[in-house]
């Protein structure tokens, strides 16, 4: 893997609808119309005109993305995604890993440069966070190495200490890996 790659990449503690970048995603449910956690917080941050948009977007099904404007945010776009809820069957590594992928895929067809992403499932829908943290930063950093797109900053940012520290260390056990790799 490129060490470019790694440089791209940005971890962070903190609120998702106070970062100024071109897209944040929403880990939403698939109707798409609100509900508690990050989506909860993302519309009342952008108001009641994201709410309207979604309405006209007839849902996502789990894995998909669909994108609409920021409104009210610093951020210019938003991305709705829908991770999957968490009951330990196979299949919901890849519909997790396809929340990143197709977030990715839709930045880079809007031209987007900076993009954000919490933890998606690792709230209500109850995906354990070391392991939701390996397929998010492994989708992206494969997205980064396959796709030449627009985009050239990714954020993770996490709401708590204890996730933030769970992502740090796992980049940095790639990153130094790969840097092994290289010698
Ligand atoms: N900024 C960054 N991260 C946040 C924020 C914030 N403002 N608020 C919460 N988190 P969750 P899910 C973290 O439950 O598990 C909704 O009702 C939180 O600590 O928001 O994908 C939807 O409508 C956790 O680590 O999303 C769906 O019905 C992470 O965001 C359902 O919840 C995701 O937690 C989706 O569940």
């Amino acid at each position: 893997m490129e060490k470019a790659i790694f440089d791209k990449i940005e971890i962070m503690q903190g609120d998702i609808t106070k970062l100024d970048v071109d897209a944040i995603v929403n880990a939403a449910n698939r109707s798409l119309l609100g509900g508690g956690g990050v989506d909860g917080a993302i519309h009342r941050a952008a108001g009641p005109e994201l709410l309207e948009e979604c309405r006209k977007l007839g849902g996502c099904n789990t894995g998909e993305a669909k994108i609409t404007k920021g409104y009210n945010l610093k951020a210019g776009h938003v991305i709705h995604t829908v991770g999957p809820v968490y009951r330990g069957k196979p299949e919901e590594s890849r519909l997790l890993s396809q929340c990143y992928f197709n977030s990715m895929q839709l930045a880079s067809q809007n031209n987007l440069k900076s993009i954000a992403f919490p933890a998606i499932s690792c709230g209500v829908y109850g995906y354990p966070v070391k392991d939701a943290c390996k397929i998010a930063i492994d989708t992206i950093c494969r997205f980064l190495e396959e796709k030449t797109g627009s985009v050239t900053k990714v954020i993770f940012i996490l709401f708590s200490s204890k996730d933030y520290d769970i992502y740090e260390k796992y980049l940095k056990e790639i990153s130094e890996a790969q840097a092994v790799v290289r010698k």
